[in-house]
């Protein structure tokens, strides 16, 4: 498996240098990065970055887009056509970048395009809009995986792309081969998702094109460390990951605020090679077979069988 964890954790305390971070990346044993677009690249040319990700021995997964203040009331559909409009050129620039630093994966995160008042929006409009941006922003970089992460509020009190069906909804009407979903663990919980159920129905489309995992209570988003709060819905969202083959990095979209970013992120990877080797230890065929048994005693048999495999 391939990790890669936020750099913003690792700003929190000390300088915001990107080398330093870089340095710390490949100490605590990552092997990839995720940049987000502008804030992380200002004043750096993608390559000059691609030089200081090789040279820490790290590839870039992607870029992800950070609409800022001009956007507050609105991102790829934001109803003022010019601002709409620099919203999608700045997704240009962030293909552009990923390209050249050896990234594959473009994701968009649409923090501002949503409402916070009944009667605010013109809800069909903005749909449609929203379509038209991803059909450019795809047709623009055909090469690139270009990726929805939803969240179902935060900016916004509603989110516009808020759950797995509306991100399925986008899909369909874009109908562009290289869009697909980034599923946020956390973000699922907000929303009373299963995180397994959207990694299964988007694995199997093959629009699995990234992973935040992180953990929490399903009102915030927490960003918890990996496994601390809901381990088993984790270990049935690794299983699935699994079973589709899932081979882009899993980024750890934690938030350590008391914690050592580095302690965190290494809990983080334990974590994951805990379950993991649970996982293979069980099989994935012997997990395929309590589900298809339709039966919760079995399925709770299994969870404990999980437990009791890890760490053997
Ligand atoms: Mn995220």
């Amino acid at each position: 498996m391939k990790f890669a964890t936020r750099i913003n954790s690792y700003y929190r305390t000390g300088e915001k240098n990107i080398d330093r971070v870089f340095d710390q990346f490949q100490h605590v044993g990552l092997t990839h990065v995720d940049l987000n677009y502008p804030e992380h690249v200002v004043g750096i040319p993608a390559e000059e970055m691609k030089d200081k990700l090789d040279a820490h021995a790290l590839k870039l997964n992607g870029t992800a887009l950070r609409f800022r203040s001009d956007f507050i009331n609105g991102d790829l559909g934001n109803q003022d056509p010019t601002l709409a409009g620099e919203a999608l050129k700045l997704c240009y620039e962030a293909c552009d970048y990923c390209r050249t630093c050896g990234g594959d994966t473009v994701t968009i995160w649409l923090g501002h395009d949503g409402f916070d008042y009944s009667f605010q929006i013109d809800y069909t409009r903005v749909f449609d809009n929203l379509v038209k941006a991803f059909q450019a922003v795809c047709d623009y970089a055909p090469d690139l995986h270009i990726s929805i992460e939803y969240k179902p509020y935060e900016e916004r009190s509603y989110a516009y792309i808020d759950t797995m069906g509306l991100t399925g909804m986008i899909l369909n009407a874009v109908d562009r081969e290289n869009l697909g979903v980034t599923l946020d663990y956390c973000h699922m919980l907000m929303k009373h998702e299963n995180p397994a159920m959207a990694t299964d129905i988007f694995g199997r489309a093959g629009k699995l094109y990234g992973i935040h995992l992180n953990d929490g209570y399903g009102v915030m988003d927490d960003g918890l460390m990996i496994g601390m709060a809901t381990p088993v819905k984790t270990l049935e969202m690794l299983f699935y990951l699994k079973k589709y083959a899932f081979d882009h990095a899993i980024y750890f979209d934690t938030f350590p605020i008391i914690e050592d970013a580095e302690g965190e992120c290494a809990h983080n990877l334990a974590m994951m090679k805990l379950m993991n080797d649970s996982l293979e230890s069980v099989g994935q065929e012997k997990i395929q077979s309590v589900i298809d048994a339709n039966d919760a005693l079995a399925a709770a048999a299994l969870v404990r069988e999980l437990f009791c495999a890890m760490g053997r």
